[in-house]
């Protein structure tokens, strides 16, 4: 038994194979498949580009494969980046993003700088008509400046003000205690068992 994420980010790649340790089947990544092309994620919503990866990997390997598209709304920011948040800055380049989002946020104070990061996963399988489809959030603050090494993306600057702590500053289990993805799989894991034909 094979299941593939389809994702070449290494940053979800640590989350999801953290969680999906001693099963029986084994997980991979596109990360295996350096070779696998871009894919056009050309959707309006999180779940419409999660739909697009899951089923151009499902296509190609004809295995059952689930789909990250996730990303970071900042109130003050009207929502953006939103589905825009890998390349907010240009290329794919976290610290370029970093920085854009500090710049946007310039003068906005503390209260005002509420945001969520989003995670909708899309699990598709050729012996399933209907693809699982869910969804997890979780609420922070955009610090003034990044503080923690750990995590990827905009995880530095994502304060979590119960934890006194940013996402970076968690290590991989935590934040898949309390983070958008690790709530979303934590769905998936109740559901896709009963739902999956091998
Ligand atoms: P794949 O499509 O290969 O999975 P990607 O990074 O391009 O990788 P997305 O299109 O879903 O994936 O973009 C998600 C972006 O949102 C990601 O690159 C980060 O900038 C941000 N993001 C999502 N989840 C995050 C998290 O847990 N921590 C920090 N930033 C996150």
């Amino acid at each position: 038994k094979e299941i593939i994420i389809a994702t070449k980010n290494p940053g979800k790649a640590r989350e999801f194979k953290r969680v999906f340790n001693d099963q029986d089947f084994i997980l991979k990544t596109l990360l295996d498949f350096p070779d696998f092309p871009e894919i056009l994620e050309n959707g309006t919503t999180f779940e419409e580009n999660a739909t697009l990866k899951a089923h151009a990997v499902m296509e190609r390997f004809s295995l059952p494969t689930i789909a990250d598209d996730s990303g970071l709304q900042v109130d003050a920011l009207y929502g953006q980046p939103g589905i825009y948040s890998a390349r907010y800055a240009g290329d794919h380049n976290d610290a370029a993003n970093n920085a854009k989002l500090l710049s946007e946020l310039g003068g906005v104070p503390r209260e005002k700088r509420t945001a969520r990061f989003v995670s909708t996963l899309v699990f598709a399988n050729p012996k399933n008509e209907h693809d699982l489809i869910v969804e997890g959030e979780v609420k922070g603050l955009i610090a003034d400046f990044p503080e923690g090494d750990d995590g990827f993306g905009y995880d530095p600057l994502f304060y979590i003000p119960e934890l006194d702590k940013t996402m970076a500053q968690l290590s991989v289990d935590q934040k898949n205690q309390i983070s958008h993805r690790g709530h979303a799989i934590e769905k998936l894991e109740k559901q896709w068992q009963d739902w999956i034909n091998w």
